[in-house]
């Protein structure tokens, strides 16, 4: 069938004025062949049908009737659902309502987001401090290394009697934080389990995932060979001589907006030992003994270390002295100087971080928690966050419910938790399980879907239930494009998508493309930076500028759980059906 010749014309006309505010919301990317497919066209409409036609409008692949108006809860939207899930003809089409402007084109194939998947973990190595990053790697995105941190001073607020203050250790290499060049023991924490727990759920898949970095083909996944880029960093944050976990290695003050290798004049601390940094540590050490315990040959006595430096840890983080030293800079700044005027990762309720770093040594070598029990199901469910870490053990126990005898418990907890996630995602006015209370749109919360996703991946491998699966898929379209704001928030990916994140490289390197593959924080109602809005409300509170930090920044643990979400659908969508074998 022709798409109606007067039409394309109307589009035509309408397409350019509509360049920024399509309403057309859609996952950018495409879909599936054989899985779930939803469009929102934003309301009004002038017309309540819609068709899925080639780009040029010439052929119609697929037709059908808009669901009824939705009002949003979250902002002025009214919204109007497309579902074409039983269109099944790959090709790269659009979306269009008679008398609206067409969709951006999207894909329906087999693998609309592998380059995607492969993009986000790619993302890592970008972030690679101490290093330079080549072109046979990084493209355009070359640079010369930045901060060596060879030469790192013990902090005033760190100081102890076998390391006075300005004592000089070496701590180099890891990742940087996000925009910004320093280095968080607490982030990482979560960071490292996103990729590592995403490598021991789907250990085939990832170990034919190539992602061309400087360790590729060297027998080892590349997952877990930049993995390892930063777990040796945070192993030079142990202080050996009683196992604590310094809570940062950073500047006083934030660079200023260049280039890592012009950034490197300022001097560098290790600042306080924290509970929450050690604990972390202790867990992430754990997690890696497992791991890496597999490639001995390649690591030799690496996964020993890992196992040692968690003890230690451990042994620290138990002792009554240090169970609840917390991190504030506010404190520390009143008492000594220089100030710490950086990220602050503050935690006070570390019975969590306890929790969990307990679970992954019984996990890893059956090592006893002592007072502090194995996270606890059913209790204070909370989705993971770089504060709130207690899920993160939960799901390990499941990931090896096998052995640990706590199957059925470990299932019913993963699903009544999706369950709840789930519960009103028929009402959103986007169909996404995202977006289903205010305060889903915190700074970084896009991190917040990528992390729901998670959750209902993990109630899909305990069920096998594709429905679950599908509404994981609904926040992978969330964070593509199928939102409020109309964005798609992954730097390099779909039509309208950020250009001026907040992340120095990206700033500094006088290339008009952002480094791709990051997440971006996404709408946060608070706007704590300040920045101008055009849009306040709670889900389009986002504005692609280079100053709005609190909506705009990109962050290794933004981009760990979308790694984790979009990697799980690529590993799982044969067995789910999404494309045939
Ligand atoms: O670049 C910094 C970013 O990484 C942080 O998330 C943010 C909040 O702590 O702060 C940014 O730095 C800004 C600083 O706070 C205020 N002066 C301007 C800095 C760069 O925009
Ligand atoms: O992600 C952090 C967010 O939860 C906090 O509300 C915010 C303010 O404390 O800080 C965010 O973390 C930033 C960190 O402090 C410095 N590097 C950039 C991080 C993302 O903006």
């Amino acid at each position: 069938m022709k798409f109606p010749a007067c039409i394309t014309g109307a589009l035509l006309s309408g397409a350019f004025a509509a360049a920024q505010e399509n309403p057309v919301r859609l996952n950018q990317s495409g879909f599936y062949t054989a899985g779930p497919k939803h469009a929102v066209v934003m309301s009004p409409v002038t017309s309540g049908r819609f068709f899925i036609t080639t780009p040029n409008g010439s052929d119609t692949v697929f037709s059908g009737e808009l669901q009824p108006e939705k009002i949003s809860r979250y902002s002025a939207s009214r919204t109007r659902m497309a579902d074409f899930s039983d269109l099944d003809k790959k090709g790269r089409f659009v979306l269009r309502v008679p008398g609206m402007a067409a969709s951006y084109p999207f894909e329906v194939g087999d693998a609309p987001y592998r380059d995607l998947a492969v993009a986000v973990l790619k993302g890592f190595y970008f972030q690679r401090a101490s290093m330079p990053l080549e072109a046979q790697y990084a493209g355009k995105w070359a640079r010369p290394a930045g901060h060596p941190d060879t030469r790192v001073l013990v902090h005033p607020s760190a100081a102890d009697s076998k390391r006075p203050a300005g004592t000089v250790i070496a701590s180099p290499g890891g990742w940087y934080d996000a925009g910004d060049y320093n280095k968080y023991i607490v982030n990482s924490g979560i960071t490292m389990y996103m990729l590592l727990s995403a490598y021991e759920s789907f250990p085939a898949y990832f170990d034919q995932l190539n992602v061309n970095i400087p360790e590729s083909g060297n027998g080892v996944p590349d997952i877990l060979d930049e993995s390892l880029y930063n777990l040796r960093w945070m192993m030079t944050m142990q202080d050996p001589n009683d196992g604590g976990v310094y809570h940062k290695c950073t500047n006083a003050e934030f660079d200023k907006m260049v280039m890592p290798h012009c950034a490197t004049t300022q001097p560098r601390y290790v600042v306080q030992k924290s509970t929450a940094a050690t604990c972390d540590f202790a867990a992430v050490m754990a997690i890696a003994y497992r791991v890496y315990g597999k490639f001995e040959q390649a690591f030799p006595g690496l996964a020993d270390s890992c196992r040692n430096a968690a003890e230690q840890a451990w042994k620290w983080a138990a002792d009554e002295r240090n169970a609840n030293l917390s991190y504030s800079q506010a404190a520390i700044n009143k008492a000594v100087s220089p100030r710490i005027r950086t990220g602050e990762y503050g935690d006070r309720f570390v019975e969590d971080e306890l929790s969990w770093a307990a679970t992954e040594m019984l996990l890893a070598w059956g090592g006893s928690g002592a007072r502090f029990p194995i996270a606890r199901v059913n209790y204070g469910m909370q989705l993971p966050s770089w504060w709130s870490v207690r899920m993160l053990g939960d799901w390990s126990l499941f990931r090896f419910a096998g052995e640990n005898g706590r199957k059925d418990e470990m299932q019913a907890s993963i699903v009544h938790f999706a369950d709840e996630l789930t519960g009103r995602a028929a009402q959103n006015a986007f169909g996404t399980v995202m977006g289903q209370t205010a305060g889903d749109f915190n700074w970084g919360g896009n991190a917040n879907a990528a992390t729901q996703g998670i959750a209902l991946v993990y109630a899909y491998l305990a069920t096998k239930d594709r429905k679950y699966l599908d509404y994981a898929l609904s926040n992978l379209d969330y964070l593509l494009g199928r939102n409020a704001t109309g964005y798609c928030f992954v730097t390099g990916f779909g039509e309208k998508r950020p250009m001026h994140p907040h992340h120095r490289p990206s700033v500094a390197d006088g290339i008009a493309d952002p480094v791709p593959g990051f997440l971006v924080g996404g709408p946060n109602s608070k706007m704590e930076d300040g920045a101008r809005y055009p849009f306040r409300e709670v889900e389009t509170a986002y504005v692609d500028s280079e100053s709005a930090y609190a909506c705009n920044e990109i962050t290794i643990n933004w981009n760990a759980p979308l790694v984790f979400l979009v990697n799980a659908l690529e590993a799982l969508k044969v067995e789910a059906g999404y494309v045939k074998e």
